[in-house]
């Protein structure tokens, strides 16, 4: 999400109140993680499951059975505390009932596009989808509802879900119930490469699984992405990410928080505000240095607002519209006198946060109801978050009668024979002449 040295020439002039340490993107992609990946997902395309519990053992020390069974899911929740359940509860459901919306809100259609010629489109679910829900440093409780639980509302007939085991406890409960809160059909104790090599090969059900979602660490989105094309997947996500615009309305002791709130993902973490107030930079670097004494998180968070933590000061909104669509941020909280103008302006971002009331750890835990799962490194320019319709694939039909013919087939007989494609041709003059036969001219 930083924005390079070219970049904020050509968006000159804006003033750098903090400039990350590091200069550039976090690092992208690791040699060693790309050839280790690549030998582990040949080693279990070629030895099965073998391979798959010789990883378990060796790298999550788990030798007991793969597969979660249907009573070990269902007493899942009872290994909680009750309040957490109730809200986890909640979480799953304000995720369904957004992504039920969204479904509603994707139509099937069809047009008659001449006399006889009609053109239509139906969203059709995915069959088979594999979950991956990590369970790693923090475990991050809502990913199911994310991606199990948005599959479901799209309709996807099956659905399993692999989490990592972790040492002789196992999957973590609160995971597992978040998966069954999902109506995951299937929940394995396999982790990282193994849990998405399996998946993808068919090792684990009937048949492999059609696509691939939910976030990891760096093995697991490198196995995502080289077994991209053999299955669909959602996104490759990199560190998390927030940006904050605000003017000099906003509260900089609430930006600092925010900032804060989602830099301790990690140390690669970037965080910035872009504002349009220069005193409001200035209190909120002081909030966050004294905000972070205090944080337990503050090894973690500290080094991720050091090396990418950043503070922009632009002249105007435009200009501030110009450095966020750069920045094409996971998240981005908008605190201004005017919060509607950017929803109406802004044109890359994963999630956009409206007002000083809607902070991004809302959405994270799936109370807010949107999707989690979201572009990261400025792939917002061209891609959006995890949601029904990415289950969905909308097919289309055409359904020419009869006299539909007039209207497509003379002027692909044209083309045809212009491309020298003949054999194309002759499927237009077929039918042309079929209803020459009976009714003497077109
Ligand atoms: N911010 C993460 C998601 C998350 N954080 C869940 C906490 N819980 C990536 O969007
Ligand atoms: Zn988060």
């Amino acid at each position: 999400m930083q924005i390079t040295t070219n970049e904020a020439q050509a968006l000159a002039p804006f003033q750098w109140l903090k400039r990350p340490a590091v200069d550039g993107p976090p690092a992208q992609r690791d040699p060693r993680v790309v050839e280790r990946v690549s030998e582990m997902l040949s080693d279990i395309e070629r030895n099965g499951l073998d391979a798959v519990r010789s990883y378990a053992r060796e790298l999550d020390g788990w030798s007991g059975d793969l597969e979660i069974g249907a009573a070990e899911l269902k007493k899942s929740g009872d290994a909680l505390p009750a309040d957490v359940r109730e809200a986890l509860e909640l979480g799953y459901e304000r995720t369904h009932r957004f992504a039920t919306a969204q479904r509603e809100h994707l139509t099937d259609f069809e047009i008659e596009l001449a006399p006889g010629v009609a053109g239509g489109q139906r969203y059709v679910p995915v069959t088979r989808v594999g979950a991956y829900l990590p369970a790693g440093r923090f475990p991050l409780l809502a990913s199911a509802f994310m991606t199990v639980g948005v599959a479901k509302a799209a309709g996807v007939p099956t659905v399993l879900s692999c989490t990592p085991p972790s040492g002789e406890h196992g999957a973590h409960p609160a995971v597992l119930y978040g998966a069954h809160l999902s109506r995951a059909d299937r929940v394995f104790a396999i982790g990282g490469v193994q849990a998405l090599g399996a998946m993808a090969f068919g090792l684990l059900d009937e048949a492999p699984v059609d696509m691939l979602v939910g976030a990891g660490n760096a093995f697991v989105t490198e196995a995502k992405r080289q077994l991209f094309g053999r299955v669909g997947i959602d996104l490759l996500a990199g560190p998390s990410e927030v940006a904050v615009l605000a003017d000099g309305t906003a509260d900089p002791q609430w930006v600092a928080a925010d900032l804060l709130g989602q830099a301790e993902h990690g140390p690669n973490s970037p965080a910035a505000l872009i504002t349009t107030s220069e005193e409001l930079g200035r209190q909120v670097i002081e909030a966050v240095d004294r905000q972070l004494e205090t944080l337990t998180t503050r090894e973690i968070a500290g080094a991720a607002w050091r090396d990418f933590g950043s503070v922009i000061v632009v002249r105007d909104v435009h200009e501030a519209v110009a450095v966020a669509d750069v920045l094409g941020p996971e998240h981005l909280e908008i605190q201004t006198a005017d919060d509607d103008f950017f929803l109406e302006n802004l044109t890359n971002y994963g999630s956009l946060f409206l007002g000083p009331w809607s902070t991004v750890a809302y959405s994270d835990k799936g109370i807010a109801g949107t999707n989690h799962v979201l572009p990261t490194g400025k792939t917002a320019r061209y891609n959006s978050g995890l949601s029904v319709s990415r289950f969905l694939k909308p097919l289309t039909y055409q359904r020419v009668a009869r006299e539909g013919t007039a209207a497509l087939a003379p002027a692909v007989e044209r083309i045809s024979a212009f491309e020298g494609l003949s054999a194309h041709g002759a499927t237009a003059t077929l039918r042309i002449d079929e209803i020459g036969r009976h009714s003497g001219a077109f």
